[in-house]
């Protein structure tokens, strides 16, 4: 039986739940998900082992989730973005994905012209069909994005139902050339714990707050050690102004609690050890618009200064 393996990148706008899929793909909460754009900043890896089944080959699908393509206006907007094409460079297979309750617009075609000009074979899928009462709305909508590219193929489907991923799955993996294994059976993704801690307070903090607050705030880890049965972490909040500090610490520090209370079980899940959490706010003005500030945030870069070291 052949092997097929690739590297496969869910490319869309903002909201369209890519992240939902890549974690419905995965059977893991890899991604963050919200109803509030622009949440994913980074590229997230989720590899999906795949046994043999009927005619499917069995493989490798080296899924990529990447930030909602926008047009930036902050150097963290020119970030995302760059994270995007650093996901389209060198990838075997793209994902576009759309919202079928959306129309059709600026971003959207933003992120078609992207991956027509990938010159990467594109699957489109048509997302969030759940909220489609009858299945022939489908049709036009099929219709028209016809038009707009030769598409390998159009898959209707809803991440969040679980609805249509069998077809995606088979027509991925017949997509993909037969290939290595890139990545260890057991690995599902290759983000380093601290990040997805990180990640899992920023969930909190993204559903917790609202209007500009989610765009504002940013997690670092400060401290993450690591013991047999007590994992010690420290880590702050940012954001932009008092105004937002102020917000994010609550009445009596409430809300921060709130959001350590929230955070705590997904951290001692991912952790599986007891886990001492502390929590801190601060105002850094402008880290939307630093450069170093961005370059800590990205944990490959210091992944790869600790190495060099
Ligand atoms: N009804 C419905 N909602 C969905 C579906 N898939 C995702 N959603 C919702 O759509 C919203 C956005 O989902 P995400 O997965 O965060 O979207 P995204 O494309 O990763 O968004 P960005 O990271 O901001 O680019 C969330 O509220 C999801 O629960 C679906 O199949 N059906
Ligand atoms: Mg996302």
């Amino acid at each position: 039986m052949t092997f097929h393996s690739g590297y496969v990148s869910i490319l869309g706008r903002p909201n369209v739940g890519k992240s939902t899929l890549l974690n419905a793909l995965v059977g893991e909460k890899l991604a963050i998900v919200s109803p509030k754009p622009q949440t994913t900043r980074n590229r997230v890896l989720g590899i999906l082992q795949v046994p043999s089944q009927g005619d499917r080959p069995s493989g490798q699908v080296i899924l990529i989730d990447t930030p909602g393509v926008h047009k930036p206006d902050s150097s963290l907007g020119r970030t995302m973005m760059a994270e995007v094409r650093q996901a389209l460079a060198g990838c075997d297979l793209l994902l576009l994905m759309a919202d079928v309750t959306h129309r059709f617009g600026r971003e959207d075609q933003f992120a078609l012209e992207m991956a027509k000009s990938s010159g990467t074979p594109v699957l489109l899928l048509l997302n969030k069909i759940d909220r489609v009462p009858k299945k022939d709305q489908l049709l036009p909508i099929m219709e028209e994005y016809r038009h707009r590219h030769d598409f390998r193929a159009i898959i209707p489907l809803s991440a969040r139902k679980r609805q249509g991923l069998d077809v995606l799955l088979e027509t991925m993996l017949k997509d993909l050339p037969e290939g290595p294994r890139y990545f260890p059976e057991d690995q599902i993704t290759d983000q380093p714990l601290r990040f997805m801690v990180a990640e899992s307070i920023r969930q909190q903090v993204v559903e917790a707050t609202s209007e500009e607050v989610p765009y504002a705030t940013a997690v670092v880890i400060d401290a993450f050690e690591e013991g047999e049965r007590l994992t010690r972490v420290a880590a702050t909040i940012h954001c932009e102004r008092e105004g937002q500090k102020r917000i994010l610490v609550g009445r009596h520090g409430q809300m921060l609690k709130k959001i350590g209370t929230a955070a705590r079980p997904e951290i001692v899940r991912l952790v599986g050890t007891r886990v001492f959490l502390e929590l801190f706010v601060k105002v850094s003005p402008q880290w939307r618009e630093s450069r170093s500030f961005l370059e800590a945030l990205d944990w490959r870069r210091q992944f790869l200064e600790g190495r060099a070291e």
